[in-house]
């Protein structure tokens, strides 16, 4: 790819972003219409950031400590929109930096195993399917494994997304032992040369307790062929949920040993604040953002990206209200 087209790749990577965090955007930037008049960094003003922020669900606590770090940048000092818009996305940049970390795939684990879990209607399957196919375009040899033996529907939905990518499923007949299917998806992905092998799993089972164990069963089950598997375990969160994601966090970390997250839906949601809550109180490494439903809407998330995004912080210095006024 020449150096002209990776820029306009990124750019249309980064419109999607930005037309995906519009909500949240609106959001924030709307909530911040009395500070953006006011163009003073008081007091008021950044009690006023604070209340954007808890709106786009940053959460209470985090909400002030950004607003606090905006506030020791430009203290009582004139500020415009477009100033305030950079402080901010600065700040949040920050705030996001402990789970900036990139999706390596190690070559060394052949295949690469990626566990995925996450409670029902997050985005699983699909961000699977996406994952498959972006990591095929880069020319790896994908397997999908479909884990989520609980529901009919899972298996069909993960073969159309292998069709597609031109990716195989292992699959085997609805009510299967989850288990058992991941350490023969393994074994086969392994014996056929697969780079990467991604494990499907069920969102909904008869209660947690038993969504939980099925888990950890299958991470056992693939310690029995190589030691170091999973080399991933992903949790893939649904930002509409909101705050809801933390205890989802704290629940699935408590079974299976966590390597990053994955956050679907950002675009239907004004809360995605909440992905800046997550990176800020686990420092978990945030691998993907869902934000829309096409495999170019699953990207891996770049903090300055996301923060600018939100902020509006890329947008032109509109000429302020005083230049008008004759
Ligand atoms: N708008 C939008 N929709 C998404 C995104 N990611 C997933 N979805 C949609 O969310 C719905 C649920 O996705 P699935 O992949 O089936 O979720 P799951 O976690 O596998 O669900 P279960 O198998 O029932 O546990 C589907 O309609 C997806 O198209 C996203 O980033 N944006
Ligand atoms: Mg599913």
């Amino acid at each position: 790819m020449s150096d002209r087209d990776s820029s306009t790749a990124r750019q249309g990577m980064f419109a999607r972003l930005k037309a995906g965090l519009a909500r949240t955007a609106t959001q924030l930037t709307g909530g911040l219409n009395d500070v953006l008049m006011k163009m003073r960094l008081d007091e008021d003003t950044l009690r006023t950031l604070e209340d954007a922020l808890i709106r786009a669900d940053l959460g209470t606590a985090l909400a002030h400590e950004v607003a606090a770090d905006v506030g020791t940048k430009r203290y009582d000092m004139e500020i415009s929109a477009h100033e305030l818009k950079k402080v901010l996305a600065e700040s949040i940049t920050k705030f996001l930096q402990p789970s900036v970390k990139e999706f390596v795939i190690d070559p060394a684990c052949k295949p690469f195993v990626v566990l995925v879990a996450g409670v029902n209607g997050t985005g699983k399957t699909t961000t699977i399917g996406k994952l498959a196919a972006r990591l095929a375009a880069d020319g790896r040899k994908v397997w999908m494994a479909a884990g989520d033996t609980f529901r009919a529907a899972a298996i069909d939905q993960l073969k159309i997304w292998g069709e597609r990518a031109h990716v195989p499923v292992f699959a085997r007949e609805p009510g299967a032992d989850a288990a058992a299917l991941a350490f023969d998806a393994f074994a086969e992905a392994r014996a056929q040369g697969a780079d990467v092998l991604l494990i499907d799993t069920a969102g909904r089972l008869h209660n947690k307790a038993g969504l939980m164990a099925e888990l950890q069963k299958i991470a056992r089950v693939l310690k029995k062929i190589d030691p170091s598997a999973p080399h991933a375990v992903l949790l893939v969160l649904d930002a509409t949920t909101g705050q809801n994601a933390i205890s989802q966090v704290e629940a699935f970390k408590d079974a299976v040993p966590l390597t990053g997250l994955v956050m679907t839906k950002l675009d239907g949601t004004a809360k995605g604040g909440i992905l800046i809550a997550l990176a800020h109180r686990f420092g978990l490494p945030i691998y993907f953002v869902g934000v829309g439903e096409t495999v170019s809407d699953l990207q891996p998330f770049d903090a300055k990206d996301f923060a600018t995004a939100l902020t509006g912080a890329d947008e032109p210095e509109k000429p302020s209200i005083g230049a008008w006024r004759f």
